[in-house]
This record gives structure tokens, C-alpha cells and sequence, in this order.
């Protein structure tokens, strides 16, 4: 445990915490909240300047590498919604179960049960507030979002979200399932090859 670098996860959702400490076990994660970091208001158009803008903030409040995850769920027929407003689709301090009710209602003013979805991950990793080189990774999930909810495993959008090509939803897998075809294990997959190929150079 000594010799493990340490990353600072500048998140405060659990759900994404604990998903990182899954797929990152050789890492040392410790959460934001632990240190007494609160986030900033997000103020970023994309996925990228929230995610680094969230590193940024707990790179320089711990001292310490960090590692920035904004993420949301797209659906093309909602124009792109609840996508960067996903953690508060229903209003500012919506809990996941009124985001995902008012979800279901959207897609049934518009007369379907479903429409087709995808899920986002962008990953920011800072090994200090200033470092000019941030290491970015993404990952994507296709799918369906459905008006029938089905499993209480992971957090958000989960009980709804039917990846493509798979009769159930992400909501009753359990977290090694998610972890290989989710948007975050894709992007923690791909960041840990960057990390592993700049230690080497
Ligand atoms: P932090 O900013 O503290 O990380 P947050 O939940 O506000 O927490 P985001 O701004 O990135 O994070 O919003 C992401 C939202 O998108 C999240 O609250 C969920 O509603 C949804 N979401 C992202 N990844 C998800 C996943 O793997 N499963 C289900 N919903 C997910």
C-alpha cells in the first residue's frame, strides 16, 4: 500500500467513486470529500473543461495528482438533453430517482418508450494544479433508454439504461458486468495504458 501512488478522485458522487476504486486498484483513491474538498459550480460547455476544471480544483486543494470525471447521458431525440445538465435534470439538487422520473416523462411526451441513448466519460488526470500536460481519456456506451426500470445497482441513470444488444439493463448488473462495457471502464482503461506508457518514457 506504501509504494501505491495516490489520486485524489475530485468527485462527490459515491456511485463514481466506487467504480474507481474498482478498476484502479493499483492505485491508492481517495475521494475529495474525504479532504474536505467541495466542488466548484460547473460552468464548462463541454465534458472537458468540467472534467478539468473539477481536477483542477482538488489537484490544488490537496496538493496532490488528481483525477477530474465529468459524464452524463445523451438522448438524440430529447436535442442532446439531460447530457451536461444530467446530474440535475430534474432541478439543481435533483436526487437520481427524480432524474431519472422526469426522464421517463420526457420520453413519454414524446409518445415512445424508449429512444436511443449513450452514455459519456471524460476523464482528466492532473498530477498538480499547474501541469501543462493533463493525460484525457473517453469512453462511450450505446444504448437504449426505456421508460421500464428494471435493477438497483449502480447510481443515475442505471435502471434505465439498456446497453445495445442486451436485455438488461445496467441497473441489474453487477459492477464487475458494468465495469467492462461502461463509458467510465472504457475511458479507465484507456487512461491507464497513457499513464503506463508515460511512467515508461
Ligand atoms: P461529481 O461532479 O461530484 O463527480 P456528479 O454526479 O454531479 O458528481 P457529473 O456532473 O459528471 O457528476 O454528472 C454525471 C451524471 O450523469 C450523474 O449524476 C448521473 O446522473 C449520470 N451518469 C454518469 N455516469 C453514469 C453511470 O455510469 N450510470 C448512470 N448514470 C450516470
Amino acid at each position: 500500500m506504501a509504494d501505491q501512488a495516490t489520486i485524489v478522485v475530485a468527485t462527490n458522487n459515491p456511485g463514481k467513486l466506487k467504480e474507481f476504486a474498482l478498476l484502479l486498484p493499483s492505485f491508492n483513491i481517495i475521494s475529495q470529500s474525504s479532504l474536505g474538498i467541495t466542488p466548484e459550480e460547473e460552468l464548462g460547455e463541454t465534458f472537458f473543461e468540467n472534467s478539468l476544471q473539477k481536477a483542477r480544483v482538488a489537484s490544488a486543494a490537496s496538493g496532490m495528482a488528481s483525477l477530474g470525471d465529468d459524464s452524463g447521458l445523451i438522448v438524440p431525440a430529447l436535442n442532446n438533453l439531460p447530457g451536461l445538465r444530467s446530474a440535475r435534470y430534474a432541478h439543481e439538487s435533483a436526487t437520481d430517482e427524480e432524474n431519472r422520473q422526469h426522464l421517463k416523462k420526457e420520453i413519454e411526451k414524446l409518445e415512445l418508450n424508449q429512444a436511443k441513448a449513450y452514455f459519456v466519460c471524460v476523464l482528466v488526470l492532473l498530477q498538480s494544479p499547474a501541469d501543462p500536460f493533463p493525460l484525457m481519456a473517453t469512453g462511450l456506451l450505446e444504448g437504449l433508454v426505456k421508460t421500464t426500470m428494471q435493477g438497483n445497482n449502480g447510481f443515475g441513470y442505471d435502471p434505465m439504461f439498456y446497453p445495445k444488444d442486451s436485455n438488461v439493463s445496467l441497473g441489474e448488473m453487477d459492477s464487475d458486468e458494468k465495469a467492462l462495457l461502461s463509458h467510465r471502464g472504457k475511458a479507465i482503461q484507456i487512461l491507464k495504458r497513457k499513464i503506463e506508457s508515460f511512467a515508461s518514457e
